[in-house]
């Protein structure tokens, strides 16, 4: 083990925000008991360690991608059998939205799988934004590559957030996609920012990449400026049929030492546990809240893939003490 002196929580606070990738490569080398003890420190400085935010998903154009993301299940490249599915009709968004609220969700997220929206693939977008927000819901979309003008419609629609990950380190990203770039994804990213809507930007881990790439990420994402809101630490759905599906499953331990490391350089952010929560025991999960993780994607369904069930989700809630976020708590980080 690494001879690194633990400080306590509160001077880690003191000492401010985790800068640069070789200081997030350190935090990974820490024994696991350490690095738990500090982002807890730093997670309770910041939020209360016993609120989970709840976000709803639903899949409002599925299949049929052009781009050749290796995990996904929806580019056409691949034969994972997810059938082709249109825009979905307005009352369908709307139905699905409000059943999220009931169920007691706060934010309303609609994934499309596109490159990124066309013109005529914004109108009805915008009508399903407009729809959501007059749930009372917060409003999140996650659309692929916006052109210039295109997150000033969102915006303006009432989106709240728009989601679009960096997914790996910088040098592990062409191993994974070739059909866009890094700068692509930092260029939406930008053009988000400039409109004013909160950014939820975050990655996939266990796609063979190292540990080091792990760190890499971490400090890709806190090297955006201003961090991102909302931060999805995706644990990878290796779906049968995509090019990841025969990956080396990644330990426990090196995800929850992602969710706590994430929780130290990107203080303020929630940190949400994602993708592949089906396939982690509650005692994981748990784990992972300590470390700092405080959002959930909640309800059956990802977006082709499956999710706990929602009363799963509030009985491993209930069993931990810990509550949903109501709306009225929320807002910037
Ligand atoms: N098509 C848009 C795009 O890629 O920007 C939006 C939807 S896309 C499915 C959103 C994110 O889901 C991806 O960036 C990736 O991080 C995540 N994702 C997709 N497939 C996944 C998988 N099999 N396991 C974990 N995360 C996945
Ligand atoms: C994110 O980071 N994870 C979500 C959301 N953003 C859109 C998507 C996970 C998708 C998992 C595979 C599927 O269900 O298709
Ligand atoms: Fe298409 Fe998005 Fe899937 Fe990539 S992640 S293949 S862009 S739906």
């Amino acid at each position: 083990m690494p001879s690194i002196t633990v400080k306590p929580a509160e001077s880690d606070i003191a000492a401010g925000p985790i800068a640069g990738r070789t200081a997030v490569e350190q935090l990974f080398e820490l024994p696991l008991n350490d690095l738990l003890y500090r982002a807890h420190g730093v997670h309770r400085a910041h939020f209360d360690a016993n609120a989970v935010q709840l976000s709803t998903l639903v899949s409002v154009k599925t299949g049929g991608c052009p781009e050749d993301c290796a995990y996904c299940p929806q580019s056409s490249r691949y034969d994972a059998g997810v059938p082709d599915q249109d825009v979905l009709a307005l009352d369908e968004v709307t139905r699905a939205a409000r059943a999220a609220r009931e169920a007691g969700a706060t934010r309303f997220c609609m994934g499309a799988a596109w490159r990124g929206p066309k013109e005529r693939d914004l109108e009805p977008v915008l009508a399903m934004i407009r729809e959501v927000k007059a749930l009372g819901l917060e409003t999140c979309a996650t659309l692929g590559l916006l052109r210039e003008g295109q997150a000033e419609r969102l915006r303006d629609a009432g989106l709240d957030y728009y989601n679009h990950n960096l997914d790996t380190a910088p040098e592990h990203y062409a191993q994974i996609i070739s059909t866009r770039t890094y700068d692509d994804r930092l260029a939406t990213l930008g053009r988000v920012r400039a409109a004013g809507i909160r950014v939820c930007c975050g990655g996939i881990i266990g796609m063979g990449e190292s540990r080091r790439q792990r760190a890499g990420l971490i400090a890709a994402l806190a090297e955006l400026e201003p961090p991102p809101e909302s931060v999805p630490i995706n644990m990878l759905v290796r779906v049968p049929g995509t090019p990841l599906a025969a990956t080396e499953p990644l330990d426990w331990s090196e995800f929850v030492r992602t969710v706590a490391v994430a929780r130290i350089t990107l203080p303020r952010s929630y940190v949400r546990l994602s993708a592949g929560r089906q396939e982690m025991p509650e005692p994981m999960q748990a784990l992972c809240f300590f470390a700092g993780a405080n959002s959930i994607f909640y309800g059956d369904m990802l977006l082709t893939t499956g999710n706990p069930e929602a009363a799963k989700d509030r009985e491993l809630l209930a069993k931990l003490g810990m509550r949903s976020l109501d709306q009225d708590e929320l807002g910037p980080a």
